[in-house]
This record gives structure tokens, C-alpha cells and sequence, in this order.
């Protein structure tokens, strides 16, 4: 596993490998890249970076593996995840403080969400993978069967807020479907994917079943290319799912896109106060607002705004924002320097433009990681940068209307469609809403709650395929057509003696 390279506070890490047929491996490349902790901005660990040559070896592991594994029944590969999903959960405090470490999000998340949904996933499809069935056709003198079958070698690539649930929600269908798995987490958080392999084998999947790749865009660039892989799910930003979708297309790759949004939160005058402002502080500061279904655009109906912002402002100012590893922290490190330079610009930009910045928006002083303080902005308008762009930190635009029809059709004024939210005590309002949004996930009278029974993921442009809920396992099997004849081959032509 290599030194251990300690961080100031002897936070440090020993370097992450790559994990291949059921081992640790070092990359072939040789090369070694930095991974820092955000919230002391120093060095967490190393990382071996895997060059095309190692994606090869990982690919090829998972081929040589997948002969066998899809030949077993569901039943034998669900038992493998439930188990899978049992050691994660008797490790959620050490593997959540290991991603809290790596992203920077508060302990009190990373203990109650991370790892949790993580098994959740394992748990699901590890018990649906026994009832994947096809379907009896009855042709009278003839019938068809239909056989779910897997794809082959799926690869997953992960973004950097919540490592080991993406890795999860990827592998879970995936591995229940008969698929074997390439895994390569972002290159900022490579280190709770491992531990999912750890779990996985201890669980006693197969060698080469589950691999992890680290790496940057390169890696992921080689596993898209690669002729033996026939699937990518991506977790990532809008552009990145656009360029891999169009390097998968070379080989015809099945794709799934888990992307970026800028979604909206209606609130009605009608609502819950103190619902509404918790769902919006839920919906933009959670792990420093960097969730990609966050509801980012609050609209308030006139009537309510000024005490709705009077209120949201008051519990703004209660956040603790500090030492992700401290239970009271409410608001952690964001995930690099760059990024927390990026929300600071976008904070300057929407005071360029004319918002009101009610509380928040800079970077915390006497912290050594990058914290920004809870930012809410008032009196936007449509047209601002801060409410048409993915910030993905903690930056809330407030804006507000007059009636259904204007929200409605301001909320759907956007390329994104990930998910909306809805609050109001009008039991139709909300269901006619929830079927004019162009949403893939729409909460009402809350948000953000994702139990993996609930297919997620978007519409336009925040994705292609649904993970989690059976829904996911379209995208993770394909049917074959048998077709079995009981009398003769329909015969038009002559035969000898009959003409
Ligand atoms: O994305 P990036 P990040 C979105 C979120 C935000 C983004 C943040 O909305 O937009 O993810 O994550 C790899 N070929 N979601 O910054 O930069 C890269 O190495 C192959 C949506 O990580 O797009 C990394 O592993 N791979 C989500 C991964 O792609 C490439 C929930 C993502 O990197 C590549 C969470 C390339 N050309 C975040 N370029 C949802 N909708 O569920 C980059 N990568």
C-alpha cells in the first residue's frame, strides 16, 4: 500500500493504488499524483495515476471474469452484494471519515449519507438480481422467450461530491445484472472506491468482477475508448457528458449521464415557513451546496418573499462553517482551491449584476482549507449568471412571482432538467405542477430525499438513463429474443415428387 504519506496533523494517507483483479496494484505508468484535504489544504495522499496500459490490464481482468460471473444465477450474485453491503455498514464511521478527508463535507453527513446509501444501493439490486426475469411469448404452435442478459464490461467514472455512493449506484446494478465493472473515481476523491472493493471482495466476489482505476480525464478518456468496454456511466458535468458521449459513439457504447443542473424551488404563499426554509437551506448547503439536484433557483410567491428571506437570513446566520471532522460543523471545506476561487467569482458576479447579497459569500478568514460562507442572494433576476449557471457551492438565488403559469414557465426556462421542488398546501397545484416541470425528479413539500427505491437522474440536458429503482436496470442488461418452434419449417418451396 505504499508509505504513508502524512499531511500536517498526521491526517495523512498511504498512497492509493489501483485495485485489479482482486489486488492492489501499482500503475505501470509509474506516475504518482498529489490529492489534498480540503479542509487543510494539505497533502492527503498520493495517488497512482493509471496510464492506457492499466486501463488494458483492468479491462482484461474484467473480460477474464466475466464468463463465469454472468453465468451465475441472481440468486448467487445478490448474496455477494447483501454481504458487500453488511461490511460496508459495520465500516460507515471509518470509511465517512476517510470521505470526509477526501471531499471535505462535514462528519455529520458523511456518518448519516455517505456510505449508508452506498450499502442501500448494494442491498436493493442485491435483492432484485434473483427476480431478473424475461417473459414467455405463446405463439400457439410456436412461443418466445425473452433472457435479460448482461452487457459485458461496464465502466463507471465518478464525480467528487459523494465518492463511494457513486461508485455504489453504479456498481450495484451493474454487478447484479452479470456485468463486471472498471471503476475510475474523480481524481480529487480516489479514495473511498477502494474501499468498496475491499468490501466487495471480502464479500467474496470474484477476482477482476469489481476493479478501480485512478486518474484524471485521460484515464477516463482510455476506459471510453476502449473496444471492451460496452457500457459508461458517467457521473459529471454537462460538458464532460457531451464529450464522453461522443467518444463512447465510436463503438456504440451504451451510456448513462448523470449530470449537472440548475434546478428550481417553488415556493407557493400557501406553504409551511419553516418547511420551506429548511428544504432550501437542505437544497443549497448540503455538502457546501455541491449536489447536482440542488434547488439553486428559490422562487417565492410575492406575498411571502420579504418574510421568507427574513427568516431563511436568520438560520443562514446559524451555520457553523468550520472542520468538516467536528459533529457541529454544518458547512464544510469545498473541494479545491479552484473551485472555491470559482464560487467566490460567481458571488462578485451576481453583486455585479445587481442581486442583493442578504448574508454570506466569502471565504471563511481564519480557516486553512477553502470554506465560503453560506451565500443567499435576493432580488435576482432570470437573466443573472448566478440563476442560469451550475455554481455547485453554497450560493442560493432567491427570486419571486406572481402566479402558477409565470413560475412554471420561468422554472422550465432553462437547458437543465435534473429535478424541482414544490412547496404548497394545494394538493392539485402540486401534482399539476409535477407534471408540467421538465424535471427527472420532482419533490413535493420537501427535497432531495433519495432512497434507492426512487429512479434518479434527469431530463434535456442534465442526462441520458436513470440509476437506482428497477428503472435501473434497463441500462444495465439487454434482452435476447428465443424463439422455439413446436411443428414444422413453413415451407414455400418445391420439393421433389410434390411439384
Ligand atoms: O465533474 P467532471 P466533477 C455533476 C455536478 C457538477 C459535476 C462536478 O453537477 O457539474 O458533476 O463533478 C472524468 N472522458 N454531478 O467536477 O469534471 C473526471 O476525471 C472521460 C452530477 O468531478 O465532469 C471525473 O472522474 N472521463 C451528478 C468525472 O469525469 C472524463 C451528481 C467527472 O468530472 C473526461 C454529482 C473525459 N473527457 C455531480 N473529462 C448527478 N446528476 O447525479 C472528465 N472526466
Amino acid at each position: 500500500m505504499g508509505d504513508s504519506s502524512g499531511g500536517p496533523g498526521g491526517l495523512g494517507l498511504p498512497d492509493q493504488e489501483l485495485h485489479i483483479g482482486g489486488v492492489r496494484v501499482a500503475a505501470r505508468s509509474g506516475v504518482l499524483f498529489d490529492n489534498l484535504n480540503p479542509a487543510t489544504a494539505a497533502l492527503l495522499c498520493r495517488v497512482h495515476m493509471a496510464d492506457a496500459g492499466d486501463v488494458s490490464h483492468a479491462v482484461a481482468a474484467a473480460q477474464a471474469a466475466l464468463g463465469d460471473w454472468r453465468r451465475r444465477s441472481g440468486m448467487e450474485r445478490g448474496r455477494i452484494l447483501r454481504r458487500a453491503a453488511d461490511i460496508l455498514r459495520a465500516r460507515n464511521a471509518e470509511i465517512a471519515r476517510l470521505e470526509v478527508l477526501d471531499t471535505g463535507k462535514p462528519i455529520s453527513e458523511a456518518i448519516a449519507v455517505d456510505v449508508l446509501s452506498g450499502a442501500d444501493a448494494l442491498e436493493y439490486f442485491g435483492s432484485i438480481a434473483a427476480g431478473l426475469t424475461g417473459e414467455h411469448i405463446d405463439l400457439g404452435q410456436s412461443f418466445v422467450y425473452t433472457r435479460r442478459e448482461a452487457l459485458g464490461v461496464c465502466v463507471g467514472i465518478g464525480a467528487w461530491n459523494y465518492p463511494i455512493q457513486i461508485a455504489c449506484w453504479k456498481a450495484a446494478p451493474a454487478l447484479a445484472c452479470g456485468n463486471t465493472m472498471v471503476f475510475k473515481p474523480s481524481e480529487l476523491t480516489p479514495v473511498t472506491a477502494l474501499c468498496l472493493a475491499d468490501a466487495l471482495t471480502e464479500a467474496g466476489l470474484p477476482p477482476g468482477v469489481f476493479n478501480v482505476v485512478q486518474g484524471d480525464h485521460r484515464t477516463g478518456q482510455a476506459l471510453v475508448r476502449h473496444p471492451g468496454v460496452a457500457k459508461v456511466s458517467l457521473t459529471g458535468e454537462v460538458g464532460t457528458g457531451r464529450t464522453v458521449m461522443r467518444e463512447a459513439a465510436a463503438t456504440l457504447k451504451h451510456v448513462t449521464m448523470e449530470l449537472g443542473g440548475k434546478s428550481p424551488l417553488i415556493v407557493f404563499a400557501d406553504a409551511d415557513l419553516d418547511n420551506a426554509v429548511t428544504a432550501a437551506m437542505l437544497a443549497n448547503f448540503y455538502t457546501q451546496g455541491e449536489v447536482c439536484s440542488n434547488g439553486t433557483r428559490v422562487f417565492v410567491e410575492e406575498g411571502l418573499r420579504d418574510r421568507f428571506v427574513e427568516a431563511l437570513v436568520a438560520r443562514v446566520k446559524l451555520l457553523k462553517v468550520g472542520d468538516p471532522l467536528d459533529p457541529a460543523t454544518h458547512v464544510g471545506a469545498l473541494i479545491s482551491q479552484g473551485h472555491m476561487e470559482r464560487v467566490l467569482d460567481f458571488v462578485a458576479e451576481g453583486e455585479r449584476q445587481g442581486a442583493r447579497l442578504a448574508v454570506g459569500g466569502a471565504r471563511a478568514p481564519d480557516l486553512p482549507g477553502w470554506f465560503v460562507a453560506p451565500a443567499v442572494f435576493d432580488h435576482c433576476t432570470d437573466d443573472m449568471r448566478i440563476v442560469r449557471e451550475e455554481i455547485f457551492g453554497p450560493v442560493m438565488s432567491v427570486l419571486s412571482f406572481t402566479s402558477e403559469r409565470e413560475v412554471l414557465s420561468r422554472a422550465n426556462g432553462t437547458e437543465f432538467g435534473l429535478s424541482a421542488g414544490v412547496f404548497t398546501r394545494d394538493l392539485q397545484r402540486g401534482h399539476r405542477l409535477a407534471a408540467e416541470l421538465e424535471a427527472g425528479m420532482v419533490w413535493l413539500n420537501t427535497y432531495n430525499v433519495t432512497p434507492v427505491e426512487m429512479p434518479f437522474g434527469g431530463v434535456k440536458q442534465s442526462g441520458l438513463g436513470r440509476e437506482n429503482g428497477h428503472a435501473a436496470i434497463a441500462h444495465y442488461s439487454q434482452l435476447k429474443s428465443v424463439y422455439v418452434e413446436l411443428g414444422d419449417v413453413a415451407n414455400p418451396y418445391p420439393v421433389p415428387g410434390n411439384d
